[in-house]
């Protein structure tokens, strides 16, 4: 099945090819990645086009007008469906979501249309994280729990693979958060559709190289966008 890893990057020059690499070693049959870059002033878009003329899996998304983690996910998933992605799977470009789990989510897709990268099941392991970012974690995803009644236990992971139906199902093309409150907004909305979601255990490492991009704009951003999501839902437009 055609599978498409999508990954959106600003700023990760340390980081992409060792992500790309890691990846592709994994020899999964039909595979494809794309890389969704905002135009990087670091040139990150520049390794991914060279590492493309290489291997004619990896593709670049690159962005010239356009700036945010959300509005290149949406972007993302476009392409993927647009080139026929039967599975997409969405990870950060900062090796915390390692590969070695993609064969396990695709296999888990079995028993389900979306699976999670968890940090909150027993088996799961967070790795180089502060006592002040876990609680950030924590308490936005017990915010989240409450306030759209998700019955996931990590809401916050970026790590996720779908099957094609899901991110058609939930209209992709109109996901509306410009920053990383798209991670919520897609869980949201594929919770309201019905689909199945499963969580599987992951180590979470920190990030060992570049600079993390979420601050307190993105974070106070994403809390406004659940409250926006909350309200959409009881006004009955999603
Ligand atoms: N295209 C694009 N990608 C972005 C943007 N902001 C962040 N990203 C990417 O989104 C992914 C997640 O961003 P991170 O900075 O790691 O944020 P985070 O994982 O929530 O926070 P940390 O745990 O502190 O790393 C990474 O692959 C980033 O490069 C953006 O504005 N545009
Ligand atoms: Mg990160």
């Amino acid at each position: 099945m055609k599978t498409y890893v999508m990954v959106p990057t600003y700023n990760e020059k340390e980081n992409i090819a060792n992500l790309i690499g890691k990846i592709l070693k994994l020899k999964i049959k039909n595979l494809h990645i794309v890389v969704v870059d905002d135009s990087s002033p670091d040139g990150t878009w520049k390794i991914v086009q060279d590492m493309g003329k290489k291997n004619k899996s990896v593709h670049l998304l690159l962005r010239k007008k356009d700036r945010g983690r959300g509005s290149a996910g949406r972007d993302g998933f476009i392409y993927c469906l647009k080139n026929n992605a039967e599975i997409i799977v969405e990870m950060d470009a900062d090796l915390s979501h390692d590969p070695k789990y993609i064969p396990l989510m695709i296999k888990e897709l079995n028993n389900a249309d979306l699976v999670l990268g968890s940090r909150r099941l027993k088996g799961s392991r967070e790795i180089g994280r502060g006592l002040l970012r876990r609680f950030v974690t924590w308490g936005a995803n017990l915010y989240i729990t409450l306030m759209l009644g998700i019955k996931v236990k990590d809401c916050n992971s970026g790590f996720r693979c779908f099957k094609r139906k899901v991110l058609e199902g939930i209209k992709a093309e109109k996901l509306e958060s410009k920053g990383p409150s798209i991670v919520q907004e897609v869980l949201f909305k594929a919770h309201l559709k019905g689909f199945r979601i499963k969580e599987i255990p992951i180590t979470f490492i920190n990030r060992t190289k570049g600079k993390s991009k979420l601050g307190l704009k993105q974070l106070g951003a994403g809390y406004f966008m659940v409250l926006k999501l909350k309200f959409l839902h009881l006004m009955g437009k999603i």
